[in-house]
């Protein structure tokens, strides 16, 4: 797909076309999975396409990092082994020791262990604001030391909405970047890029990929310069997406669309369910209109997406005993899938917040709605709540 039908076509057509032209000799409409670590040089440095080595390049990567560019609207993509590689990559980009953060005050707890007991060791510094709270963040930044304005909207596992557009004008006016986990929104939601965020990061094991098949992590941005230092440690640093890896996500991208808005629905009907039954005491979804996000999430999201949280009228008990009851809804981390799946944040995927600022409710549940029958989902959760 030419850069010019790129930029004028709709989402889910590039979504099946960026990043690759079926392949000249062979007609290949899908890449072909380049299982190779290196490329026969034409005499010395005589690269072609300019592949040299499988870390610094492998067109099967190449071909995803073009897809996740033209989706996100940015200039570059960089496809990683995992999110968190990808998040370790882009930290050690921007920041030097005595460098300072600004990170969501309930992010994802990987994100903040990356921060708070890996990277503080080679002395970065953060602080935790709400990203709902433009003050919060404002009153964060520690002036000429903060480089970074770190978001996730919708954040992991609170739903909580930032702003982004106004987000990118606080970090912006303190020479800080804003950096955007659009992984819960996925590109076909919310293109951070386009609303004036700096970089885009994706644990692409979520709705990229969407099949819990792969695990893997990209970066996105619109400044060549960015773009130059990324690439540098991208490869200087090694934590590539492999080619297999990088096909599976790529397959899962020409989908998004789809199942986006099918999670969607589904999320829907799960929360006017939840909303309604007597053993729920509150529930988190951004597309609520009293939740405090929604008037932001409704202006720069499509649709509110897949994930739900909810807390439970009988303590942190009673959630376990709803995780472990549930059948439709797979007892399991991570999110996104097709499949439906339940989780206790607090026990599970937020258990390294635990006694931090950053901990999570003990009664909360939270739910990556799949794109099963939606009767189904509602009658599984029925029964894992309990007696009514
Ligand atoms: O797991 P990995 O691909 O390394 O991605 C880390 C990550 C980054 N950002 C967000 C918002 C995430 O949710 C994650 C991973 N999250 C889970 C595994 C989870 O169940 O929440």
């Amino acid at each position: 797909m030419t850069q010019e039908h790129r930029q004028k076509s709709g989402f889910d057509t590039r979504a099946i076309h960026a990043g690759y032209e079926p392949d000249p000799m062979t007609g290949a409409v899908i890449p072909p999975i380049y299982a190779t670590s290196t490329y026969k040089q034409d005499g010395v440095g005589g690269l072609r396409g300019g592949y040299e080595y499988s870390r610094s390049g492998n067109p099967t990567r190449t071909a995803l990092e073009g897809n996740l560019a033209a989706l996100e609207e940015g200039e570059r993509g960089f496809a990683f082994a995992s999110g968190l590689a990808a998040e370790d990559t882009l930290l050690r980009t921007i920041c030097v020791p005595g460098d300072h953060v600004v990170i969501p005050d309930d992010a994802y707890g990987g994100t903040f262990r990356l921060v708070d007991k890996v990277l503080s060791r080679w002395g970065l510094e953060h602080s935790p604001a709400a990203v709902s709270d433009l003050d919060a963040v404002r009153a964060a930044i520690v002036p000429g030391r903060t480089k970074a304005v770190w978001i996730e909207t919708p954040t992991n596992p609170l739903l909580n909405i930032g702003d982004i557009e106004a987000l990118a004008a606080v970090a912006h006016e303190a020479g800080a970047l804003l950096v955007v986990d659009n992984t819960f929104a996925s590109p076909y939601l919310q293109q951070p890029l386009t609303l004036g965020a700096d970089v885009v990061v994706h644990s692409t094991t979520k709705y990229c990929g969407g099949h819990s098949d792969v695990v893997g992590g990209a970066l996105v941005v619109r400044d060549l310069e960015l773009a130059e230092s990324i690439g540098f440690l991208h490869n200087s640093v090694g934590a590539v997406a492999g080619p297999f890896d990088a096909w599976l996500v790529l397959r899962g991208l020409k989908t998004l669309g789809v199942r986006m808005d099918r999670h969607s629905d589904n999320a829907e009907k799960v929360v006017e369910f939840l909303a309604g039954h007597p053993a729920v005491t509150q529930v988190f979804y951004p597309g609520l209109e009293d939740h405090p996000g929604h008037a932001i999430a409704a202006r720069q999201m499509k649709r509110y997406g897949g994930i739900v949280s909810f807390r439970v009228t009988g303590g942190e008990q009673h959630a376990l005993d709803v995780c472990s009851r549930a059948e439709i809804f797979t007892l399991g981390e991570s999110l996104g899938g097709v499949e439906s799946l339940i989780e206790h944040p607090g026990r599970m995927t937020h258990a390294s917040v635990a006694g931090t600022d950053l901990e999570v409710p003990g009664d909360l549940i939270r739910l990556s709605v799949g794109i099963e029958t939606a009767d189904d989902l509602l009658g599984d959760l029925d029964r894992a709540l309990g007696a009514r």
